[in-house]
């Protein structure tokens, strides 16, 4: 069974323009990318997201002060305490690049890259 879900996952997933996740509805395990701010930057100051995918962003702040995660163009603001853990839902986005900063310390930038889709990949045996 777990087999067979994974499979469909993956399937799905290399659909073209298909949004496997909204599919399975609220209990999908959206992929989770790291983010922590770490001595007045974030890292990674690149951190890369797939194509067309709805994506949980974890961002630490390792600092002592509070912080703001802020974009424009992803249409987010969350604070994130002194030692705490926010969770950004983002995406699903076009690939780009989408740019991010603290606003509490407008220095520290960093950008969201979304890389295009990977090529669908062919069925064996042909179905479909
Ligand atoms: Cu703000």
């Amino acid at each position: 069974m777990t087999r067979r879900v994974l499979l469909l996952t993956a399937l799905l997933a290399a659909a073209p323009g298909a949004s496997a996740f909204s599919l399975w509805g609220r209990s999908a395990p959206l992929p989770v990318v790291r983010l922590a701010l770490k001595d007045g930057a974030f890292v990674p100051a690149s951190p890369r997201i797939p194509a067309r995918t709805k994506v949980r962003l974890l961002i630490s702040n390792e600092g002592a002060v509070p912080a703001e995660f802020e974009s424009f163009v992803l249409h987010r603001e969350q604070i994130v305490p002194a030692g705490g853990t926010v969770a950004v839902f983002v995406g699903p986005l076009e690939p780009g690049a989408y740019p991010f900063f603290d606003d509490f310390r407008r220095a520290t930038k960093g950008t969201l890259v979304v890389d295009a889709a990977p090529a669908p990949a062919s069925p064996k045996g042909g179905a479909r």
